[in-house]
């Protein structure tokens, strides 16, 4: 009860600050309610998203190599998982880690209790003999305990393209932080989408079907059961766009006409002009020099790409 008050207020701020901005914009993570989750799982099974596939790939090809990679410092690690989601991509690495007996433990990490319950219960299923030791806290808080305590080396991990929802300079923020926590023997692995055809980028967050639109206008429903919103769903329309020149993917939630939303909750009201757009979604797309770029700003250096066959995505090992 208490921590869906917390939440609540969360959304709250998020709107007041987003909706009164001269460029509006709300956070992405404000998709991820039940039925967000629900249509994302689903996202990840449109034929156009080829990002799950690609990094599942990935795993497939390449588990004894990235398990030698994290064991040639040493015969035991922490392996922290940063945003696990389901589990199904790194239930992959898990499994064949297992199988080859390497000695570690695996400590996914997320502030949601509820995610950590529903992964432990996967991973018990399907990977038993697996040393699992979940984390319910914020990702620095974990890795800040993590350090107060610990002989083994820590690899964190940062897959499925999570990074791109940052924008570039807060996504450099947020690697030189994790940096900042890491030992000289210590990795930290990030899956990166990589620039391609922008066609097929496009595509991606533009599925036929109408899962991704979908997907984006929740965030509207759900404004208006949370915060007692008026939007009329269809006086709004998801808006994808790419630019291929820097890599930066967006959505928008354009309004259609002008128009006035209010919230009952916040006793507050917003006016959009025809056309005005929300600015909901980054999804960052890199290439190699991106990439090492945000490596050596934060002073790691790139150990070891690992690509699909397409070369639509990369695993990228980075240590100190
Ligand atoms: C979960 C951040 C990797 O940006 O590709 C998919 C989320 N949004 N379709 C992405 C998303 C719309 C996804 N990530």
């Amino acid at each position: 009860m208490i921590d869906t008050k917390k939440i609540n207020q969360a959304v709250a701020n998020e709107v007041i600050n987003g909706l009164s901005r001269k460029n509006k914009s709300l956070p992405s993570w404000l998709f991820y309610d039940e039925e967000g989750d629900k249509l994302f799982q689903q996202i990840m099974n449109m034929p156009e998203y080829y990002l799950t596939d690609s990094e599942y790939q990935i795993f497939q090809n390449y588990k004894a190599d990235i398990l030698s990679v994290f064991t040639e410092n040493s015969r035991g690690f922490n392996l922290i998982e940063f945003g696990a989601g389901d589990g199904m991509k790194t239930e992959v690495l898990l499994k064949y880690f297992t199988s080859q007996k390497a000695n570690f433990t695996y400590k996914p990490v997320d502030i949601s209790a509820s995610v950590l319950d529903q992964l432990a219960n996967r991973m018990k299923q399907s990977v038993p003999d697996l040393s699992i030791e979940p984390i319910n806290k914020e990702y620095f808080s974990a890795l800040e305990a993590l350090n107060s305590d610990r002989k083994n080396p820590m690899i964190v991990l940062f897959m499925g393209a999570n990074i791109g929802n940052f924008a570039l300079s807060e996504a450099k923020d947020f690697v030189r932080k994790i940096a900042g926590s890491l030992r000289s023997q210590d990795q930290l692995m990030i899956g990166f989408d990589l620039k391609k055809n922008p066609n097929m980028i496009l595509d991606a967050y533009n599925d036929a079907a109408g899962i991704t639109t979908a997907f984006n206008m929740n965030l509207l429903t759900r404004l208006n059961r949370e915060l007692e919103a008026n939007f009329e769903l269809d006086k709004f329309m998801h808006y994808p766009y790419y630019d291929p020149q820097t890599g930066t993917a967006k959505s928008f939630i354009v309004s259609k006409e002008e128009q006035t939303v209010s919230f009952n909750t916040l006793n507050e009201s917003f006016d959009f002009k025809a056309w005005e757009p929300i600015h909901v979604e980054f999804s960052q797309k890199f290439d190699e020099e991106m990439i090492a770029e945000l490596a050596r700003q934060a002073g790691l250096s790139v150990e070891k790409y690992f690509y699909d066959n397409k070369k639509y995505f990369a695993d990228v090992v980075l240590k100190k």
